[in-house]
């Protein structure tokens, strides 16, 4: 019998060219987790980002929903700041400040800089060792993508209204992502650009200091994009219990008002969000 405590992972992913399989460019990737009666809007909404994507028209597409089976783990958001930079290197630099106060090592900054470097196009995040700086995941792979996440909208706009942040899909879900990612004890921090040419916005994601958007990280026009995981390996019991955790544990972010209230008196409303 279908409730509403069954749950379908939706996903679209669509490419121009040819299939990703077959080298196709990239063109856009969506994840949600819907019921059974969600599930046509959740679709069509997922149709709809692919299709209107500034990367490009997509002549592929694949979506696919699966039922669930693994209980749905509920986490907090991260707490919201955002840097204004004037300029995308003033934008790398704070960066990498911030990945250092997470605590990345500079050498290790520089390696997965030095990986990113080699690498034409990602779909998925980049797994960095945060102590050798050495890859992690498969580079056949195009990176590691992370799946089965979601934040009801409603639960969404009650937090965005409160903390006077604007209610703008694309921060929801990275912060989504982020997130679940942060949320994993073997993640010391993660470094986020978007690969879409008209959205230079980025940020470094760390359990301690939050969701940290940095306005520009690169510059208008340039597809290129970046996501690194920087992986504690001594927090593992092996790197594939990690990525399954990344792309199959189901994660829905939940905002609890009693408890951001609490948080809210300590904290700057309007810079910073739970
Ligand atoms: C993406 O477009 O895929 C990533 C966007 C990262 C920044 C989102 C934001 O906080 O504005
Ligand atoms: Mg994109």
């Amino acid at each position: 019998m279908q409730n509403e405590h069954t749950y379908y992972s939706v996903r679209m992913r669509a490419a121009k060219g040819d299939s990703h399989k077959n080298g196709g460019k990239h063109i856009s990737g969506g994840e949600m987790i819907a019921t059974f009666n969600e599930l046509e809007s959740s679709i069509a909404e997922l149709v709809e980002k692919g299709l209107t994507h500034s990367r490009g028209k997509p002549d592929f597409m694949n979506i696919q929903f699966e039922r669930i089976e693994e209980s749905v783990e509920h986490v907090a958001p991260l707490a919201v700041h955002t840097n204004p930079v004037p300029s995308m290197s003033d934008g790398q630099a704070t960066a990498r400040s911030l990945l250092k106060d997470a605590g990345v090592h500079p050498n290790v900054i520089n390696m997965s800089y030095q990986v990113l470097s080699q690498i034409s196009e990602l779909r998925g995040a980049v797994l960095i060792d945060v102590h050798t700086g050495q890859r992690l995941d498969d580079p056949t792979k195009n990176g590691v993508r992370v799946s089965r996440m979601d934040w009801p909208w409603n639960n969404f706009e009650s937090w965005a209204k409160t903390y006077h942040l604007p209610q703008n899909n694309r921060m929801k879900e990275a912060l989504v992502l982020a997130t679940k990612v942060v949320h994993h004890p073997a993640t010391t921090a993660e470094l986020c650009w978007s690969d879409d040419p008209d959205y230079i916005t980025g940020y470094v994601a760390n359990k301690n200091l939050g969701y940290q958007r940095i306005t520009q990280l690169k510059e208008i026009g340039d597809e290129k994009g970046c996501r690194i995981f920087y992986v504690d390996q001594t927090k593992l019991k092996n790197l594939d219990a990690y990525i399954n955790y990344l792309t199959t544990q189901p994660v829905f972010i939940q905002w609890e008002r009693d408890e951001v209230i609490s948080d809210e008196s300590r904290s700057n409303a309007s810079t910073t969000a739970n």
